[in-house]
């Protein structure tokens, strides 16, 4: 078993790192918001008092949080994972980030001669309660078949796709095209109801339909019908991947247009009071009922 420390108790992150202490591996946990430590240190998780503290503590050590910003906070900050981490030590992050900032984070923890793997995952609260995360990590092969048993703990499968940066490429094309599918969605079935066409017939015809998938099945309901928005993928999240995926289709001289228009839309809902809420509240970018 493992001594793993946690950084990052988010909605992700909390169930993962549950996931990891009922392993029984030895967990540290460390959250910038100190109260959301409490239901895990009372399923026996160590509460470290630093960022510092937690590395001393630990052979491995996970972040998730929200995105670039929070990752180089974490990693670079006076009492950051920089001044302790030391040969012997691997860093695992598992937010999502752009594949440039998993870059510079992988040469600033390899200089102190600790190891990095990126590893974000596909799948949001369900997958990561239920451990069946698909876990994309992206650095040393070796480095992540070592890793695998702890990482399994959290997901059923791991897929190595390539060197640092190619699993952030990997994370964030999947999350273009999930946001981008949900506005078009959210603008094609708005339309057919202002036709008169009632939302469960167009939920129930696309599902037979060529673009009935995985991610219309999940939030097709909520946004046609329930209209709960409970935040399992937060909407300011999505902003912040599409906001990436444009970035990086830019660095890579591939104009992303359809991109830039969804990550407006999502700026939309956001601007309306829907960052904190489900990526499904895009709809209401476009609608105020
Ligand atoms: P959440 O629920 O928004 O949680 C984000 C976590 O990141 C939470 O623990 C935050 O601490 C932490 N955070 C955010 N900013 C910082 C800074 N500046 N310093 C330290 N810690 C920070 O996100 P999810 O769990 O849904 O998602 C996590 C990742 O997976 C994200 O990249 C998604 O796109 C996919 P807090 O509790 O606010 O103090």
């Amino acid at each position: 078993m493992a001594k793993v420390g946690f950084i990052g108790l988010g909605i992700m992150g909390e169930p993962m790192c549950r996931n990891v202490l009922l392993k029984g591996h030895n967990v540290t946990v460390y959250n910038r918001t100190r109260a959301k430590m409490g239901p895990l240190v009372s399923t026996g998780a160590k509460p470290a008092g630093s960022v510092p503290e937690l590395v001393q503590r630990s052979e491995i050590v996970i972040t998730m949080v929200s995105g670039p910003e929070a990752l180089r906070d974490v990693v670079t900050a006076k009492t950051g994972l920089l001044c302790a981490l030391s040969p012997g030590t691997v860093h695992v992050d598992m937010s999502t980030v752009s594949p440039e900032t998993s870059r510079e984070i992988a040469v600033m923890v390899r200089g102190t001669g600790a190891d990095f793997l990126e590893a974000p995952v596909l799948g949001s609260l369900q997958a990561a309660e239920e451990g069946t995360l698909t876990i994309l990590t992206g650095g040393d092969a070796d480095l992540s078949r070592r890793l695998e048993p702890l990482l399994l703990a959290m997901g059923s499968r791991v897929i190595h796709v390539g060197d640092t940066g190619m699993a952030a490429h990997m994370k964030l094309l999947i999350n273009q095209m999930m946001g981008t599918l949900l506005c078009v969605f959210s603008e094609a079935a708005l339309t057919g109801i202002e036709a008169g066409l009632s939302a469960e017939k167009i939920l129930e015809v696309i599902g037979y339909s060529g673009v009935a998938c995985g991610a219309l099945k999940m939030k097709g309901a909520d946004m046609l019908l329930e209209r709960a928005f409970t935040p399992n993928f937060p909407l300011k999240h999505a902003f912040k991947d599409m906001r990436l995926a444009v970035e990086t289709g830019k660095a890579m001289g591939i104009p992303s247009e359809v991109t830039a228009a969804a990550r407006d839309m999502y700026g939309r809902a956001w601007d309306k009071g829907f960052g904190d809420r489900d990526i499904a509240a895009v709809i209401r970018a476009l609608t105020d009922k």
